[in-house]
């Protein structure tokens, strides 16, 4: 039995997530959680709302609410939205917890007492009007690259080039409109990465085991164009960790707050110190995850991200840990994904085009969302979305291959033989192939699972089904029992002990159906199997079950033609 910590990139606040990042973090981390549960590992599962931030601040101010409000409204929304698709965090924190203020804190003041702090006085737009310094996407303006009008400062969404606010032309004030704006000057901390530069390095060379995504990424941001940079962490914003040196006062720098993406990776471990909060633990209950002092060497630290994520993991996060010259746990896997694409473009929620986690549950439970979105899982390159592609796969895998063996050998049972697991006869050669053959797939399908090869599992467990269905189908009991009863008693006994082992093993993908599946056939025997001849004797002879309710339903083409057009739209 191992230790696993997992974390999953933290959702921002400010708005609901659409389906593209889902996939892309929360869910794939949700899988591994339970599989390695499943397998008998201790496990710490994290995840939370990325809370700081002018996004946070400008949704706030666009839905007319103080920002604490505004946040705390969200992280509730989040968190249901979180339950509604069975993500199985032990915790659910907020980067605005004190926890997380004074963990942040006590980085930077570490960082700063080891030399990695610089203070540098840079020009800043200042609005007169607004009376206050307008960062990032407080300032539009005119694109300098393409010329689109509406550019951000941190970004112009045209031609996605980084931009600096004082790029931009003919710059305004997003609060206000006011061109009455002038540059001034302005102090700021930044994190000396440069100097760790070689620390980095040699710490991601010898991650040699890392999916190439990940480590590709890390590389080029490590040596491309002028490499490693140094990078700002405060801003002149309201919202935010309070700029302190530990639990003192940093002279100069009142009134400013932590960069976002510095506090954000620092939630890790400050919400599982809320999770130990929340239960009246003490310390060492959080730090045994992630001081390697205290019992976390032995700690494996699993992290989830969409790509666009990796330079903060595997960069600047690391830049802040090994800085602080304390025994923080690094992480020891990165498991990144590519994009989802949206039936021929690009999910996005400034646009609102795609399908939002709110919308699709009230569509389709999660199980049919959850599947298809990790057996399409964006590994090796970007994946789409398609109405089509999602009717084909859950009315084929879900429906006909699982859904309808779980129906049609409880109903056949229950018909001739009552609702018990029959006794009598004896496995037959096609009953044994049948072991044998759920015997390698099932080894293989650990495996892809240790891997987090999500596809791959994902196809080796629907193979595992289809193996199933297809004795099912060539032993027809229902035509044997009519000379053989016995024979038929055989193969509806190993077939009702099939869907309680589908039940442990399909669990991790589609929770709700397998505690159906374990519901209908009345136990709570989730032991994975070791050797399947001795997993399919679980139930024996006389055990009583119930004909579960439908499992999966089938879309129709209505339906899907339906959801179709209502989702082709933007969002309002
Ligand atoms: N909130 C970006 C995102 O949601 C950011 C991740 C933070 S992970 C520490 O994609
Ligand atoms: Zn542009």
């Amino acid at each position: 039995m191992a230790r696993i910590l997992i974390t999953s990139a933290i959702p921002y606040i400010n708005g609901i997530k659409h389906l593209g990042n889902l996939v892309g973090s929360q869910l794939p981390a949700d899988l591994y959680a339970r599989y390695v549960r499943a397998r008998g590992h201790e496990v710490m599962f994290i995840c939370a709302t990325d809370e700081h931030g002018t996004p946070a601040e400008l949704a706030a101010a666009k839905a007319g609410m103080p920002v604490e409000e505004f946040c705390a409204d969200m992280h509730k929304i989040q968190s249901e939205i979180a339950q509604g698709f069975r993500l199985s965090f032990d915790h659910f924190g907020r980067s605005s917890s004190q926890r997380n203020h004074r963990l942040t804190q006590h980085f930077a003041g570490k960082l700063a007492e080891n030399g990695f702090i610089e203070e540098v006085t840079e020009k800043q737009v200042f609005s007169i009007d607004d009376n206050r310094f307008l960062p990032d996407r407080y300032i539009t303006g005119t694109c300098p690259n393409c010329g689109y009008e509406a550019a951000r400062g941190d970004q112009c969404e045209n031609c996605t080039k980084q931009l600096d606010p004082t790029d931009l032309i003919n710059p305004r004030s997003t609060i206000s409109g006011s061109t009455n704006l002038e540059v001034r000057e302005t102090k700021h901390l930044y994190l000396k990465q440069k100097a760790l530069k070689g620390e980095i390095e040699a710490w991601i060379d010898s991650k040699t085991d890392w999916p190439v995504l990940t480590t590709s990424i890390a590389r080029k941001w490590l040596h491309d164009g002028e490499g490693l940079q140094d990078r700002g962490i405060t801003r002149d914003l309201y919202w935010g960790v309070p700029v302190k040196k530990g639990d003192e006062p940093w002279p100069g720098m009142e009134g400013k707050v932590f960069y976002v993406w510095f506090d954000a990776p620092i939630e890790y471990i400050a919400c599982t110190a809320e999770w130990a909060d929340a239960r009246g633990l003490g310390d060492e209950a959080w730090q045994r995850w992630w001081r390697t002092d205290k019992g976390a060497a032995d700690v494996r630290y699993v992290q989830f991200m969409g790509k666009d994520n990796v330079p903060f993991h595997t960069l600047s996060f690391p830049a802040t840990i090994m800085g602080s010259r304390e025994p923080w746990k690094l992480v020891d896997y990165i498991k990144s994904f590519n994009y989802l694409n949206y039936d021929g473009g690009q999910f996005s929620t400034s646009q609102g085009r795609g399908i939002f986690m709110d919308q699709a549950l009230s569509i389709l439970p999660a199980d049919y969302w959850r599947w298809w979105l990790l057996s399409h899982a964006p590994e090796s390159s970007d994946s789409e979305f398609t109405w089509d592609n999602f009717q084909q796969s859950v009315n084929k895998d879900l429906a006909d291959v699982l859904g309808n063996f779980v129906s049609r050998i409880t109903k056949f049972c229950a018909a001739k033989f009552g609702p018990a697991v029959p006794a009598g006869g004896q496995y037959d050669d096609r009953a044994r192939a049948l072991i044998e053959e759920l015997e390698n797939r099932i080894r293989a399908y650990e495996d892809h699972m240790e891997a987090m090869d999500v596809r791959k599992a994902a196809a080796e467990l629907r193979g595992i089904w289809v193996a199933g269905n297809e004795y099912l189908q060539a032993s027809a009991p229902w035509t044997v029992f009519k000379t053989d009863p016995e024979a038929a008693a055989a193969i509806t006994r190993l077939s009702l002990n099939l869907i309680r082992l589908y039940a442990v093993l399909s669990e991790p993908f589609i929770p709700d159906a397998a505690a159906n599946m374990l519901a209908g056939m009345q136990t709570a025997n989730r032991q994975w199997p070791g050797d399947v001849a001795g997993a399919l004797e679980a139930l024996p002879a006389g055990h009583a079950f119930t004909v579960p309710e439908v499992l999966f339903r089938k879309i129709s083409d209505e339906e899907r033609a339906e959801w179709e057009t209502r989702f082709a739209g933007v969002r309002g």
